[in-house]
């Protein structure tokens, strides 16, 4: 297949790109480097060092004689720039990953919130309008959030996107119907993907867009199968207040000898997914699209769940490292329950990578050979998300200590 992946120097995009290339699709990546402009802004680095993308697609060559072509396009500001290059090369699926994605540098802000809204709302409906003006039946495969059905504790499992619900009608009968589960963001990053949903929800009815939204939890990990192929493959890993998510953060803290920066009681319970099993998950969507006129697929890509404090204590065990119990910069619940439906890719063939130790210090290795470049003061999250941070201050109801680190 021919593949246009939107955001294909970043996290998630990176890597795959590679994972399809090395399947034998042809790969196009369109990317305007924002998340290099932001290292750039927020003064900070990847903890692996990243080549340009020009030379990441000149080593892959080299060393696979496959080619990954490479477009500076920004999907949000330049539509007629992006629906010239949809025109001329009519891919036959389209992966979107071109969004701003952490919730801390969305909060950071009013500057911020701005950026995260108009990049990820423009850049979504463009695409799609896109599309349609083209009349371009290829695939859309969204990289959403499972951060869209929020974290309050329900007591039941969350399904795979939409909710079957009975209402009662004037007669007294119960007319059946399965609607969007209600969103429930938690960040202005999330919000952004409850948007993305309503924009793909219309464009799927009115125009029968083909389109499949991925609700990930949370990565962990760095190297993919083919990552490891050559160092200046590396994939970006991320341990800033910002965009560094938990248990990579944990693992380079551990690395480096840092306290463990457990926000609040690490009550909060939260989905999981290895970086190798995420670049599966879009290849099993890919191979399994939805029929045109079908409304969007959802799939929740998460392998696990566990409790923030579990990691901690399990990382503190493995590594020796000191937990810091520390006040919570987030507006969020203390502690709260999490089960999620995740039986679609299951069916498909997914055979999860679960967290064990072996792989979890194979990690902290990696971040012990690169911990040279860790700037320690751009280790504590400190974007806070109410002006009022008083507000959002969690206490330990076990009496652990709430502490700064530096
Ligand atoms: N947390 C800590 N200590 C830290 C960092 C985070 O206790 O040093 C806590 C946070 O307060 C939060 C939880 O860990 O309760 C998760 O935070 P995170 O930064 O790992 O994840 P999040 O902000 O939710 O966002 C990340 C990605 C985002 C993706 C999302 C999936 O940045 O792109 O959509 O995970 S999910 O969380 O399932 O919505």
């Amino acid at each position: 297949m021919k593949i246009a992946v939107m955001g294909g120097d970043g996290f998630i995009g990176w890597p795959t790109s590679l994972h399809l290339s090395d399947a034998g699709h042809e790969i196009h990546i369109l990317d305007n480097l924002s998340r290099r402009w932001i290292d750039t802004e927020l003064g900070v680095q990847s903890l692996t060092p990243m080549d340009s993308i020009q030379e990441r697609t000149r080593i892959w060559h080299a060393e696979t004689g496959r080619r990954i072509h490479f477009n500076l396009i920004d999907l949000a500001k330049d539509y007629e720039l992006l629906k010239k290059w949809l025109a001329e090369n009519r891919p036959d699926a389209v992966i979107h990953f071109a969004e701003q994605r952490a919730a801390p540098y969305s909060m950071k802000s009013d500057r911020h919130k701005n950026y995260t809204v108009n990049n990820n709302v423009n850049a979504t409906h463009n695409l799609l309008n896109a599309l349609v003006e083209l009349e371009l039946d290829a695939h859309l495969i969204h990289l959403g959030t499972m951060g869209v059905y929020g974290y309050s504790t329900v007591g039941v499992a969350i399904p795979e996107g939409y909710l079957p619900v009975g209402i009662e009608t004037a007669t007294g009968k119960t007319v059946s119907q399965e609607i969007l589960y209600p969103s429930n963001p938690g960040s202005i990053y999330h919000m952004t993907k409850c948007l993305d949903q309503l924009l793909f929800h219309f464009y799927a009815k009115n125009d029968r867009l083909r389109i499949t939204d991925l609700h990930q939890g949370i990565v962990w990990g760095t190297h993919t199968e083919q990552t490891h192929l050559h160092p200046q493959l590396v994939n970006r890993f991320d341990y800033d207040g910002d965009y560094g998510t938990v248990l990579n953060r944990f693992l380079i803290q551990a690395a480096i000898g840092y306290p463990l920066t457990v926000h609040g009681t690490g009550g909060q319970t939260r989905a999981f997914i290895h970086i190798q099993d995420s670049v599966r998950c879009i290849e099993l969507a890919l191979n399994n699209p939805p029929a045109r006129g079908a409304r969007v697929e959802i799939f929740n890509q998460v392998t696990e769940t566990h409790r923030v404090r579990d990691l901690a204590e399990m990382i503190a065990k493995m590594t020796g490292a000191e937990i810091a119990w520390l006040p919570n910069p987030r507006k969020e619940a203390l502690e709260n329950e999490l089960i999620i439906r995740n039986e679609k890719f299951r069916n498909l063939g997914l055979d999860p990578i679960t967290l064990h130790a072996g792989l979890l210090s194979e990690i902290v290795d990696v971040a012990k050979k690169f911990a040279y470049r860790v700037d320690r003061s751009r280790v504590p999250a400190v974007s806070a998300w109410t002006k009022d941070i008083a507000a959002t201050i969690n206490h330990d109801p076990e009496g652990k200590r709430l502490k700064s680190v530096s």
